[in-house]
């Protein structure tokens, strides 16, 4: 069994890119003598699933499934969304067993895929939640199960710094302080995500692209601007076809907001305010990560400057952290992430480190909020 599950969770990953906001899915079709009869993942969102796709592998290969076990590293879905049940095409198709990593957290399916199989005799194994092959598959699709769990997307804040932290010089010189490899690596984890997010400072200062590039991918992720009084430039070079852009404003401006949605951008105000009721003349972030959470956004990719990165750690907002130092020392510039001098040290971020690997010449480490 374990073999099978492990090429569903391998195709899981390997197609990893294509499906946000769909959760990423492998399913293997195999018999108890272990022959593979077929294997699929899901597609891109509105596209078919991983047990379809499956299904279609073995049916095109000749391989009969009847009295077969499908391998799915998450629960088959039960609902009609953009897409049929896959529940219904196990059932029909003569599958005898299920083994599935995980429930789906989505309150559509969440048992009902289950509760349909095993009313249609079919015998349904989940892994226990702390089966190797179970915590992959949720690492995997950790944005999904953020969304459908706790209703927002999962923040993960990328920063690139000297070994002594600095991501800028005094001059604003920032460009290529890691390495190519490490730039590559930083498009992986844009392209698995369902937005990249960014300030109006970074827009204004470095221009960027924020698309993927250094990396293959039949999706580019969304972009999402923080932009309190719609500054963004018209000729911004992120206004790229199939992806949206996502301007959140505090400060309304009808004029901005006509000539930067024709342009295919969508301009959403939400005003912060201060505990005395002010308008802080910034924008609400938590209401922005709830309103990207409705938007379907799974995985909010950050790259940002240190002053946005500062608040949204302040307000507790970032989940994990992704850090690549480069082994140098730049000396004294702009920080990763400004949270102000803390009056004691018992009010510091507690994190976990979840990795640590060189890619390149360069250091990375992957950090987690504790509790996330
Ligand atoms: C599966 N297998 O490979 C995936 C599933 O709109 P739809 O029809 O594409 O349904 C999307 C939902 O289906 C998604 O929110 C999640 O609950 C489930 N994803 N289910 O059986 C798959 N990707
Ligand atoms: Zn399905």
């Amino acid at each position: 069994m374990n073999t099978f599950m492990n090429l569903a969770v391998e195709l899981a990953t390997s197609n990893r890119f294509a499906p946000p906001p769909n959760p990423s899915v492998g399913c293997a079709i195999g018999t108890p003598e272990s022959s593979k009869l077929g294997q699929g993942h899901t597609q891109r969102a509105g596209g078919p699933h991983a047990e379809i796709m499956a299904l279609r592998d073995a049916a095109g290969k000749g391989n009969s499934v009847v009295g077969a076990t499908a391998y799915v590293t998450l629960e088959p879905c039960s609902h009609h969304g953009r897409t049929g049940p896959c529940c219904d095409a196990l059932i029909a198709a003569g599958i005898k067993k299920v083994v599935a990593t995980n429930l789906d957290p989505n309150p559509l399916v969440a048992g009902q895929g289950f509760a349909r199989l095993r009313a249609a005799g079919v015998e349904v194994e989940v892994l226990d939640p702390t089966d190797p092959m179970a915590i992959a598959s949720r690492e995997l699709n950790i944005g999904f199960f953020s969304r459908m769990i706790r209703k927002t997307p999962w923040v993960r804040m990328k920063v690139a710094a000297s070994l002594d932290g600095t991501t800028a010089l005094n001059n604003g010189a920032s460009q290529w302080i890691t390495s190519p490899e490490a730039r590559a690596d930083g498009h992986t984890w844009r392209a698995r995500s369902c937005a990249i997010l960014t300030g109006i400072g970074t827009v204004l200062a470095d221009k960027p692209r924020l698309d993927v590039r250094l990396v293959e991918t039949s999706r580019q992720p969304h972009l999402v601007v923080v932009d309190s009084d719609l500054q963004t430039p018209l000729n911004a070079p992120f206004f790229i076809a199939g992806r949206t852009v996502f301007i959140y404003a505090a400060i309304r401006s009808d004029a901005r907001q006509a000539a930067l949605e024709a342009l295919g951008a969508k301009v959403i105000y939400l005003p912060g305010y201060n505990a005395q009721g002010q308008p802080t003349g910034k924008v609400d972030l938590t209401a922005m990560l709830t309103d990207l959470g409705q938007r379907e956004i799974n995985e909010l990719h950050v790259e940002a400057g240190f002053k946005l990165n500062g608040s949204l750690v302040r307000e507790g907002l970032v989940d994990e952290f992704v850090v690549y130092l480069a082994p140098k020392l730049l000396g004294q510039g702009a920080g990763m992430f400004n949270i102000g001098p803390l009056p004691e040290l018992a009010q510091g971020v507690a994190l976990d480190f979840k990795s640590t690997d060189m890619v390149g010449p360069d250091l990375r480490i992957v950090a987690r909020v504790q509790g996330r």
